[in-house]
């Protein structure tokens, strides 16, 4: 029998030696080591043995079993990690291969626009204000001096939620919503609040049924209309150089008194009228005006003692004056052939 294992254990490590993978040292190890194997035989037979044999071999089988159990561990570990090297091998990343460009978007015309001017209001020492998008009906007319029924609310014909909520047709909300809950003990209001605002109107070169405003209000002791004026004057120059020419009219707002709307030369005709400014000369850009006393104390501002201008200008018009835009919808239908004509570099430079 002693023989016999050592011929088992000869045959087993040759075995163990040519298992070309994990598989078939598997299969050897089931082969040798199972139930059914040769040294699980001789274990069996051991009954039939002398007492003086049974030891021997009985040592000897363990010794044999041990022997092939240890190479079946070292070829499984030289096993595995071939086999680890060939994944690593196989999944290697060339570092040198040119990557796929991913396309950098920018920002918008009309962002660059918005973001100008609140740069420079900032630098006037005004800071910005939000208000929602969908609006009580109290904040975007009434607290505005437009009660229910008020002829001047077809002016700014509305998308209504529900009989009291819409979505807002001026940023003009938002001033009512400072006033009331400013503190003058910290100072006077200076604010801007550009945001989107939405109306019943049709859509043509000029008109958007959902456009952007940036409403103006400066709120305190001894502000005047030549304030106003100066700011507005300063705004211009600032966004269209001083060759554009200018004009105020007297106009009417229910919430400033008194009122005016800005005009700038039209940049198509260059005054002599065309289909962009309607034949007029003059292209509209914002209204503007004193706070009318009544709306100062609906706040709970003391019209007595505080006064103020306020202004909402459209920069989508702002935008088609600087860069000669010809149709505000080429600023909402996202042709990249447009897009990408205003694209700006990664100092914040337009390219355009
Ligand atoms: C107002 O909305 C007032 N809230 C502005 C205001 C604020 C006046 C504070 C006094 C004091 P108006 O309806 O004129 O006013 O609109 C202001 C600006 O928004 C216009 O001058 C124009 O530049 C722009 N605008 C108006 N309607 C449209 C439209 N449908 N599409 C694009 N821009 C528009």
């Amino acid at each position: 029998m002693l023989e016999q294992l050592e011929a088992i254990q000869t045959e087993a490590i040759q075995a163990i030696e040519h298992a070309a993978d994990l598989k078939r040292l598997n299969e050897v190890r089931v082969e040798y080591l199972g139930k059914k194997g040769p040294i699980t035989d001789i274990m069996k037979q051991m009954g039939k043995l002398s007492a003086e044999e049974r030891p021997k071999i009985g040592a000897a089988a363990n010794i044999v079993r041990n022997k092939i159990t240890e190479a079946i561990e070292v070829k499984q570990k030289e096993l595995e990690e071939a086999k680890l090297n060939a994944q690593l091998a196989n999944e290697t990343i060339d570092v040198t291969l040119p990557g796929t460009q991913v396309a950098e978007g920018t920002p918008h015309l009309l962002t660059q626009v918005i973001e100008e001017m609140e740069d420079m209001f900032i630098g006037m020492g005004y800071s910005i204000e939000e208000g929602p998008e969908v609006e009580l009906d109290y904040y975007n007319f009434e607290a505005l001096n437009l009660p229910k029924e008020h002829p001047a609310r077809d002016m700014q014909d509305s998308f209504y939620i529900t009989e009291n909520t819409l979505l807002r047709t001026q940023t003009s909300p938002v001033q009512a919503r400072t006033m009331e809950k400013h503190d003058f003990a910290n100072g006077p209001i200076k604010i801007i609040c550009p945001g989107k605002v939405y109306r019943r109107d049709n859509d043509d070169a000029t008109h958007s049924h959902q456009f952007t405003q940036i409403e103006g209000l400066v709120v305190g002791e001894n502000i005047t209309f030549a304030d106003l004026k100066g700011t507005l004057t300063v705004l211009a120059k600032r966004m269209f150089g001083s060759e554009r020419e200018i004009r105020l009219r007297p106009s009417f707002f229910p919430f400033t008194e008194p009122s005016v709307e800005m005009d700038i030369s039209c940049f198509k005709c260059g005054g002599a009228g065309c289909r962009v400014c309607k034949g007029t000369g003059w292209i509209e850009i914002l209204g503007a005006g004193m706070v009318h006393p009544r709306v100062l104390e609906m706040s709970g501002i003391d019209s007595t003692k505080y006064s103020g201008f306020a202004f909402g200008l459209g920069p989508e018009r702002v935008a088609m004056l600087k860069y000669a835009v010809d149709d505000i919808r080429h600023l909402y239908t996202n042709d990249l052939r447009f897009i990408k004509q205003f694209a700006v570099k990664e100092t914040g430079e337009s390219t355009c």
